[in-house]
């Protein structure tokens, strides 16, 4: 495909992008999964310089820390279901998930047990781009630019569409969990330390897992005594229309990632949520040597804090479960009435469309004919923002977007699929 100059963004307000040359774009994607109460929103601006004002910096190493650290972290064992009550913080998602594997191994070392420290996560899965994030990651690619590190082992993701041969949703994602457990005998139990996976995989094409998935990843967990990390850097935070896209699904982790819609992406920050035990654990190991300069940097805490405000004043989570995701579910759905869309998924505010050339029997555009990169361009020149991840067109809008904001992406989203479908006429590809 010839290269494009890049697109220049200049604003944001609520769902909506300004670029350079003046377009009103209205952005499918919440920036990068993360813009979750839109832009614009001067409270977190205000908040922002006023702790810079007050306490610009301060870290959290050596017995110390400061305010907006310890009432982000109240606030969050809050929010977090169960006994997820104790938070790590870091400076983003990929940082979260190197901590985890520090955090695991730390604790299985602390248990007496230093032999478990192999993670077990999914091909296709995305955890982050630093080295361990990356190693944890199942994104071939990623592992093909610098290495991956030892003691990451993956399994097969839970992809039905694209797997699935003739098994049902339901056997098929099954059968995809049993490759955990497969997975441990074959390392042998008492080496392994933990699981992680994105209770729906984003960046891998929001892959929405069967519904007898997680709860037969739960069992596998839980019979063999290991450590589940639930990856919600996207699923955080409102995005599948509860707190946690664990609460969706049933899982119940012994840590999770966030980040993202954490700050709203306002400002950068992650962290790890920790239940009591493991808490205890390594906090009973003595000091854990482990944190980052930035880790809970107070500005960022203090946005991620108002963030969380304007989320729960504003009852922005029961808009996505009671309002926007019914109503975006219907026309969602209704996309495979096009002849280009095979299947159509929502969960919360999180979707995805599969294109193929025949539905019935799943099948796939050849890889050079770019279909997702096609279609993607369409979108481009109707001002929508809405990603291809290989043949899938993939959704997740800024939370609070209104029932007519979904009429205008939807009218987007389906013009650019019928340009899709007349260039790939004319090109015979259809
Ligand atoms: N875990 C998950 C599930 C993510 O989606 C990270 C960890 C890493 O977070 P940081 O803050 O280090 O980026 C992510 C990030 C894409 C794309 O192409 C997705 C992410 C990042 C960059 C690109 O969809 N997700």
């Amino acid at each position: 495909m010839p290269p494009r100059a890049p697109r220049v963004i200049t604003r944001g307000e609520g769902v909506w992008l300004t670029d350079s040359e003046g377009h009103r774009i209205i952005d499918g994607m919440a920036g990068l999964w993360c813009v979750n109460i839109g832009y614009g929103r001067k409270e977190l601006a205000q908040v922002a310089a006023r702790q810079m004002e007050e306490l610009a910096y301060y870290n959290t190493f050596f017995q110390t820390t400061h305010i907006p650290a310890i009432a982000l972290a109240a606030e969050i064992a809050k929010l977090a279901p169960g006994d997820l009550n104790h938070v790590f913080f870091a400076g983003s998602g990929s940082e979260a998930n190197d901590t985890n594997i520090r955090l695991v191994r730390r604790y299985w070392d602390v248990k007496g047990m230093p032999w478990r420290k192999t993670i077990i996560s999914r091909w296709n899965g995305y955890h982050g781009s630093t080295m361990g994030g990356g190693s944890l990651g199942g994104m071939k690619p990623i592992h093909a630019h610098g290495g991956k590190i030892d003691g990451i082992e993956h399994i097969d993701q839970p992809y039905w569409w694209g797997e699935g041969g003739e098994m049902s949703e339901d056997d098929f994602g099954l059968a995809r969990a049993r490759q955990l457990e497969e997975k441990i005998l074959e390392l042998g139990p008492h080496n392994v330390a933990a699981f992680i996976g994105e209770p729906i995989q984003g960046a891998g094409g929001v892959i929405i897992p069967p519904k007898t998935y997680w709860p037969e990843i739960q069992r596998i967990c839980d019979q063999y005594g290991i450590l589940l990390i639930a990856d919600e850097v996207i699923t955080g935070f409102g995005r599948t229309g509860n707190w946690f896209g664990s609460q969706t699904f049933g899982i119940k982790p012994h840590i999770m990632t966030i980040a993202k819609g954490l700050s709203s992406g306002y400002q950068p920050i992650g962290g790890s949520i920790v239940c009591d035990e493991v808490a205890e654990v390594v906090g009973g190991g003595g000091e854990f040597f482990h944190g980052y300069t930035y880790s809970g940097h107070p500005v960022a805490a203090a946005v991620a804090l108002e963030n969380l405000r304007i989320m729960q004043d504003e009852h922005i989570v029961d808009h996505v479960r009671d309002v926007a995701h019914p109503y975006l579910k219907a026309r969602w759905d209704a996309l495979t009435d096009h002849p280009l869309v095979g299947e159509a998924k929502l969960v919360g505010l999180m979707g995805s469309i599969a294109l193929t050339p025949n539905k019935a029997t799943r099948a796939k555009f050849p890889d050079d004919a770019n279909v997702g990169y096609r279609c993607r361009e369409r979108c481009f020149a109707n001002d929508l923002i809405m990603r291809a991840v290989g043949d899938r067109m993939i959704i997740a809008p800024p939370l609070v977007i209104t029932t007519a904001e979904i009429d205008i992406l939807i009218d987007r989203a389906k013009k650019s699929l019928d340009e899709c479908w007349q260039g790939l006429k004319a090109d015979g590809l259809v």
